[in-house]
Order: structure tokens, then sequence, then C-alpha cells
């Protein structure tokens, strides 16, 4: 009886424990990777265009403590990503993209990212932008700006040359 019990929930537990990781990158949110900012908090709208394998900028002078809005018009003829995040925490997300690809669908239109034990390096935001859409992205910008880049982590972009960098 229980090695029945035990060869029949082991499935089932793997399942579930996908569902949760993918969740995770599904979006508590509302409109913006910080939850709780509004359009009447922003010091400055950037605008971005993302095109097939580049961003224009490829450059972002910020300030830290800046409230930004981002709004990335997606020009090329395939789905983009725009994800702020540490080179780290871009290459970990790249890597759950791979498995993702092989795995199945995934909803990221609006993530955020926390936990670990370096908050303020892996903390990530960020939007999914169709052909021809325009993508909104609210962001408080933290002290270590310099060390993030911007990055679609969708397998292959971010290696065609797919990210920008932050100044301060
Ligand atoms: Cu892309």
């Amino acid at each position: 009886m229980t090695m029945r019990n035990t060869i029949l929930t082991t499935p089932l537990l793997a399942l579930s424990l996908s569902l949760v990781t993918s969740a995770a990158w599904a979006a508590p949110g509302h409109g913006g990777g910080d939850s709780g900012l509004t359009d009447a908090d922003v010091d400055r709208t950037i605008t971005l265009d993302a095109g097939d394998m580049w961003f224009d900028p490829e450059t972002l002078e910020m300030a830290a403590g800046e409230i930004v809005k981002f709004e990335i018009t997606n020009t090329g003829n395939l789905e983009h990503e725009f994800v702020i995040g540490s080179k780290e925490a871009q290459e970990e997300h790249r890597q759950m993209m791979l498995n993702m690809a092989n795995g199945g669908g995934h909803d990221m239109s609006n993530m955020s990212h926390g936990g670990g034990h370096d908050m303020a390096s892996m903390d990530m935001a960020g939007v999914t932008i169709a052909p021809g859409e325009t993508g909104t992205l609210l962001w408080s910008v933290p002290d270590n700006v310099n060390e993030l880049e911007y990055a679609c982590n969708i397998p292959g972009h971010y290696e065609s040359g797919m990210y920008g960098n932050f100044s301060l």
C-alpha cells in the first residue's frame, strides 16, 4: 500500500514543482516591475526601440533614486523582452528561458523576481513585447544601476547582441 502511493505521487510532485517554478516568473504584477509604482510617481520616461537582435539606444544614462518609465517599442518581426538585472541574474534567466523553450509555454508579460541572498543584484524586472507592440515598465533606479544591464533573454537574442548598459 505504501509502495503504491509512492509510485503514484512522484510524477505529481514533479509536475507541481515545475508549475511553481514558472509561476515565479509570471507576475504578481499590476503594470510594473516594482509593484506599487504608478504613472504619477514617474520622474522621466525613456523610450527605446527593440529590433531583431538589438536595442536602441545601447546605453542609458540613469540617476540613482529616480523613477523611470520605459516605453519599449518592438519594431522587429520577433517577440522580444526587456529585462533589467545583473549579468549573473540575466544569465540565470537565459538558462531558465532555454529550459522553458524545451518544456512548453511561458507568460512573462510582466515579471518581478525577488529573493536570493543578494537582493540588490538578483532583483529583476522585465516585460515581454510582441512584434509591433509597445511595452511599458516602471522602475525605481537602484544605486548599483551601473552594474546592471538590460537584455532580451529569448534563446539566441542576447548572444546576437541584444542587450545594453546603464551608466550613472
Ligand atoms: Cu529578443
